[in-house]
């Protein structure tokens, strides 16, 4: 998709004054082609194409400022000037921004197309709870639940690992079937501010789906992950030192296949905040020093918004049936 002119607006998802985004649910039409069986005896197939509307997210971002060339100077984009008021010395102007280039986007856009159920769920302002999932409440109503999950729902991993997508953007490929990953950047990552880096380490295996796996046997690879990230990013990112680097884990992740997030330290990103991230040092020395199956014991308390399907599983796991 190219262009946005088959838009057709259904609601704000959800907005927020800080970030500068915007998330919009919509839809756009888009041809299908239908297959008929003729009959047995004929032995004849026809094809007809049909229009069907599929909804669409828009997640919209206003983008930070490019400082490293003259030639993006914000200054000198900046066409209206209107006054809003001013104060002894303090003056207060809202201004146009015109002229854009390509090098230097006004935008950064995330589009998902088609957008499931689980998606408009995700993406829509919803409140956020702290709750407690035990380890019984975890084996035996939220793993059933991961497990049910389908593997589409990951298939971009997938298409990273095999190298049938975002290929330009790897940077490390470690093949090793135990220990091995691939860092890219993330794509919340404008891919140019270093203030926010934002890096995804994917696992090569596809048996662990989240913290609650982390056993003993892993921890050469979550040791390799930690190591090489640290030689690789004040390397490929000149200015960032290796105690600016931030790794964690989310539990409760969006996609059950191993992945570490990598950040810059002062990086402010949704999701990053307490009670959804687990810092990867912590991790190793929890089941090196602490218990090799801490994970696998631990209560573990985190937000969630009220309309993840983990919530609604543990709510009714703690209430009993109604
Ligand atoms: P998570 O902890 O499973 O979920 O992290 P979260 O979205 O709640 O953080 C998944 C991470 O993968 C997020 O930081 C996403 O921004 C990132 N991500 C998601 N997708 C679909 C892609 C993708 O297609 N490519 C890349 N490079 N990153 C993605």
């Amino acid at each position: 998709m190219h262009s946005l002119s088959n838009f057709v607006f259904t609601r704000v998802l959800n907005e927020d004054p800080i970030l500068k985004t915007l998330t919009l649910l919509g839809t756009v039409p888009v041809i299908t082609t239908a297959v008929t069986e003729g009959h047995a005896t004929t032995n004849t197939t026809t094809t007809s194409d049909e229009l069907e509307v599929q909804p669409i997210i828009l997640l919209i971002e206003k983008t930070h400022f490019a400082t490293q060339s003259s030639e993006s100077d914000i200054t000198r984009r900046i066409s209206e000037l209107l006054s809003t008021g001013s104060n002894d010395i303090y003056h207060w102007w809202n201004a146009i921004i015109l002229e854009g280039k390509a090098h230097d986007p006004d935008l950064k856009m995330t589009v998902i197309s088609p957008a499931t159920e689980a998606h408009i769920s995700k993406y829509s302002r919803q409140d956020r709870k702290m709750i407690t999932e035990t380890a019984e409440i975890y084996h035996k109503a939220v793993l059933p639940w991961i497990e049910s999950q389908p593997r589409s729902r990951i298939q971009w991993v997938y298409n990273i690992l095999e190298g049938l997508k975002e290929k330009e953007n790897i940077l490390l490929r470690d093949n090793d079937p135990d220990i091995g990953f691939i860092v890219l950047p993330d794509s919340k990552w404008d891919k140019r501010t270093l203030s926010s880096l934002y890096l995804l380490a994917i696992s090569m295996r596809s048996d662990i789906r989240s913290l609650r796996d982390l056993k003993t046997e892993h921890l050469p690879m979550l040791k390799n992950v930690r190591d090489k990230i640290m030689a690789l990013v004040p390397t490929r990112f000149n200015g960032i030192a290796s105690d600016e680097i931030r790794m964690f884990v989310h539990y409760h992740p969006s996609y059950y296949h191993f992945h570490v997030h990598v950040t810059h330290v002062s990086a402010q990103v949704p999701g990053s905040t307490v009670g959804q991230s687990h810092l990867l040092d912590t991790i190793i020395d929890n089941i090196e020093n602490i218990d090799p199956d801490y994970y696998r014991k631990a209560s573990i308390r985190f937000a969630l918004g009220v309309n993840h399907p983990v919530y609604t599983l543990i709510q009714s796991s703690l209430t009993g049936p109604q």
